[in-house]
């Protein structure tokens, strides 16, 4: 089964297809982080593409994302390696407004494959919600996730909620999205910033300190 067919199926959104293929890949012996970086991320540029210049519309935009999501669904077990011993606790949300959580899920699913303990509170998550989930779980790791410029605006308004909570020394910020930027990290007095879901478990070990 070749990494084309993947791409295509998760471009057109055709989830069955593209989980049929996975599978096959899989069982063909096709590295999983091939199939996620070759393939289905690369789909999901071209469908942001395809959406810019009009040619794709938000319901293509969903099905593709129904897609991905099935192919990633069947990736994660082998990409994440369970008997790890726990780096820590992070704490990964969508900012409020935002409904896109492909990344975000791609960088939870990392961070667990790298040892860290995962506590995801979904996408469209106020400010209010992720200074509750740090006092309630202690965490060491807030990381946020914005892809609509409108939305970059929440990541601020959380992390001057969390130092108003008197949280913010508690715990490291990560922030990351499509439209999100060192620089804009470092403005908003973010801890770090990873441009993608492979960069994210180093971005966040050296924010602890842990190799
Ligand atoms: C799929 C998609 C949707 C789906 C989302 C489904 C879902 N469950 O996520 C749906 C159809 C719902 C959607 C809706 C909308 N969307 Co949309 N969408 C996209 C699209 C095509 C792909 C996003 C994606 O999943 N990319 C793949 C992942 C793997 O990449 P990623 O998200 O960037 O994440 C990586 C990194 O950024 C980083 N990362 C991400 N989060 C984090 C967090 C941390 C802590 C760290 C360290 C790293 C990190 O790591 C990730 C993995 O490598 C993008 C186009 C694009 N190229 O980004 C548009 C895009 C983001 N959408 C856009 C728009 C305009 C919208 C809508 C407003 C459309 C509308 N008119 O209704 C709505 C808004 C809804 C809302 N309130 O959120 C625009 C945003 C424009 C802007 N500048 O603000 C884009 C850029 C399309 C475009 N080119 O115009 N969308």
């Amino acid at each position: 089964m070749s990494l084309e067919s993947i791409y295509e199926a998760v471009l057109k959104g055709d989830a069955k297809t593209a989980a049929a293929d996975v599978e096959t890949a899989l069982n063909d012996g096709v590295p999983p982080g091939d199939i996620l970086h070759q393939a289905c991320i690369p789909a999901m540029t071209e469908v942001g593409r395809l959406f810019e210049i009009g040619e794709k519309f938000v319901p293509e935009m969903l099905i593709a994302a129904r897609a991905m999501q099935t192919a990633v669904n069947l990736l994660k077990p082998h990409l994440v390696d369970s008997d790890v011993q726990s780096l820590g606790k992070v704490v990964v949300g969508t900012v409020a407004g935002d409904l896109h959580d492909i990344g975000k899920n791609l960088v939870a699913m990392m961070l667990e494959g790298a040892g860290f303990e995962i506590i995801d509170l979904g996408t469209d998550v106020s400010a209010e919600k992720f200074v509750a989930a740090v006092q309630e779980n202690n965490p060491q790791v807030v990381g946020m996730s914005a892809l609509l410029t409108t939305t970059m605006t929440s990541i601020s308004a959380t992390i001057e909620a969390l130092t108003e909570a008197g949280l913010r020394d508690n715990v490291k910020v990560v922030v990351g999205g499509a439209p999100i930027t060192q620089d804009f990290a470092n403005k908003v007095g973010a801890d770090g910033f990873a441009p993608d879901a492979g960069s994210a478990p180093r971005v966040v070990k050296a924010l602890l300190g842990a190799s």
